[in-house]
């Protein structure tokens, strides 16, 4: 109790990370595991939505404004405004369509322009639908090594396999790039660093030390 009244009270760092991919993919599905524990039949997103959740990592609390964006191509201007800032990006596809995978191209492009530092971190959604996969581990290592992204994994929003351990990577993974004084002291430096924000308000989502990738 007075653990997690200490936590509240610490101050953190704020990323700001987005969700972007293909239409259907399960951008939404994920975002929603995450934020409710819970999956639904999504409709196709417009327009934008934003969660705020919290990790601990080396005794520092982090948020992380998750944005989710709609896939569509009629919404693609729309989507280029809410990379502005972005420290990360998750990039998502559906391993039974291995046109999402390569469709990612033009997603880093268009990143890229707003967000030039951002971390990228490749998902790949679907896992519960493992007999009809199209894109094996190894092609998505392949893709994932040519277009510099740092990070992958799969999960299924579905089921909730790997969401909650994705996101404790991706925080630990933000503050050893962004704010790299809490990863080496083990959380004894606060103050903002590499564009994170700091803050402190809300109490951390407790998850497994298992890592994403
Ligand atoms: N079997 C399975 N279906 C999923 C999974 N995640 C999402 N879906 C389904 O895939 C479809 C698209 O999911 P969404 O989450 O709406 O996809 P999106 O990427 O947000 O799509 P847009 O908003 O149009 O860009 C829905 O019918 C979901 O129920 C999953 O992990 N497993
Ligand atoms: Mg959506």
């Amino acid at each position: 109790m007075a653990a997690a009244q200490a936590l509240q009270s610490k101050p953190s760092y704020v990323f700001k990370v987005v969700l972007v991919g293909e239409v259907g993919v399960g951008k939404t599905s994920t975002f929603v595991r995450l934020k409710d524990n819970r999956f639904f039949d999504a409709k196709s997103t417009i327009g934008i939505d934003k969660y705020e959740f919290t990790q601990e990592v080396n005794g520092v609390v982090v948020k992380i404004d998750l944005w989710d964006t709609a896939g569509s191509e009629k919404y693609r201007t729309l989507t280029g405004n809410y990379y502005h800032s972005a420290k990360a990006c998750v990039y998502v596809y559906d391993i039974t369509e291995s046109s999402s995978l390569y469709g990612l191209s033009a997603w880093i492009a268009d990143a890229q322009r707003f967000a030039r530092d951002h971390l990228k971190f490749l998902v790949g959604n679907k896992t519960d639908l493992d007999d009809d996969r199209d894109v094996t581990k190894s092609t998505a290592d392949t893709f994932a090594r040519e277009k510099g992204f740092s990070h992958c994994a799969e999960i299924s929003a579905k089921m909730g396999d790997n969401v909650v351990e994705l996101f404790r990577c991706l925080a630990e993974k933000l503050v050893a790039n962004f704010a790299p004084e809490v990863s080496s002291s083990g959380g004894a430096a606060r103050h903002s660093g590499g564009g994170a924000t700091l803050r402190g308000d809300e109490a951390p989502v407790s998850a497994p030390q298992k890592k994403c990738c």
